[in-house]
């Protein structure tokens, strides 16, 4: 019998591979096997990169003021050329305390083998490799009271909002723990690749707002984001395994990483900066924006909440390029895509 974290870390590949036959195949000219139907503005995962131009807004027009908010014009046009805002301070660290103690309990719940998890929900919890150490807890702004309220908070919805220009839901919601010693980075990608390939989010119509719980240093792992990165879409090469979408929430590598013959051009005419500030700064990045981060060598936690806020009108079809159905809602919502009302 094993451990629940056992369990985690040897459960199979969740999802069986579906036949062949039932794959779209109208696009097998092109070297992709599977299609949505609606057009693929932004075909990735084919035998070979590209530079795509990006065909969508970054900042959305709101011509009759409709989701006017905080931000000012000098912050909006700052997002709009790098991509990215680091608002330092947003919330006091009184605000962040109920959050830091529930992502807390819920991390000791589950090292402890204590957590209760639903049947075929484990894979809302990733650990670090071979390690007892959580790296990553998903839906959390659904299973985690404060968390939820985080992410109905009216400082984020409607900054969110207003650069959508649209009402916004939660596409996907995670804690990411970090911790010192033990957490490892991630690979160097945008966000747009697997939820355009693996989900079927046809639009550049989203963005990331990252709250910090711990003070972000590049020697705890802060965020790295290639500015202005978000510019052109940058393919990753396929084709998608059948388990990628598992890959992807508990592994450095996993489909839709970009090359280093495809970085390095761009992160020598854009260079690199860290997001870095104390409990309560928040920094709000593009779905298209490059980013990474190292391992945390410190002996500091460096515990974020990720949320990701999707345009209403930008809802999940089918995996544009994937070889499997789509992710389970828990890792990117679909059937349950409801506007938040900003609290
Ligand atoms: O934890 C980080 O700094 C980045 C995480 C990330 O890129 C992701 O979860 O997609
Ligand atoms: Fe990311």
């Amino acid at each position: 019998m094993y451990s629940r974290i056992q369990r985690i870390a040897r459960f199979p590949r969740l999802v069986p591979a579906i036949k062949l036959s039932h794959r779209v195949t109208s696009q097998v000219n092109t070297g992709r096997l599977y299609c949505s139907a609606t057009k693929d503005l932004y075909p990735t995962r084919e035998n070979e990169c590209k530079v795509l131009p990006r065909l969508d807004p970054v900042v959305w027009n709101n011509p009759d003021g409709k989701f006017d908010g905080p931000l000012s014009s000098a912050e909006l046009q700052e997002y709009e050329k790098n991509g990215y805002l680091i608002l330092k301070d947003l919330f006091s660290p009184e605000e962040m305390e109920p959050v830091i103690r529930e992502c807390k309990a819920v991390q000791k719940s589950i090292e402890c083998n204590q957590y209760d998890i639903k049947t075929g929900e484990e894979a809302k919890i990733a650990m670090e490799l071979n390690s007892t150490k959580l790296r990553s807890y998903v839906y959390a702004h659904e299973d985690i009271e404060s968390v939820k309220k985080l992410s109905r908070n009216a400082k984020l919805v409607n900054r969110a909002r207003q650069i959508l220009a649209d009402e916004v839901y939660i596409l996907q919601s995670r804690v990411n723990y970090h911790q010192a010693y033990v957490g490892q980075g991630i690979s160097w990608h945008h966000d747009f690749d697997v939820f355009h390939a693996d989900d079927g989010i046809p639009r550049m119509r989203a963005l990331t707002f990252a709250v910090m719980l711990d003070k972000n240093t590049p020697e705890t792992g802060a965020t790295m984001l290639v500015p202005g990165s978000h510019r052109n879409f940058l393919t990753s090469l396929g084709p998608t395994p059948d388990n990628s979408w598992v890959l992807s929430i508990t592994s450095k590598s996993y489909a839709g990483i970009i090359e280093q013959h495809m970085l390095t051009p761009v992160i020598e005419s854009h260079g690199i900066e860290h997001a870095t500030g104390d409990v309560g700064t928040v920094y709000l990045f593009d779905i298209n924006t490059i980013h990474c981060n190292n391992v945390n060598v410190s002996p500091f936690n460096r515990v974020n909440v990720f949320l990701l806020y999707n345009s209403i009108k930008n809802k999940a079809i089918k995996p544009f390029s994937a070889p499997h159905p789509r992710r389970p809602e828990f890792i990117a919502t679909k059937d349950n895509a409801v506007p938040i009302v900003p609290e």
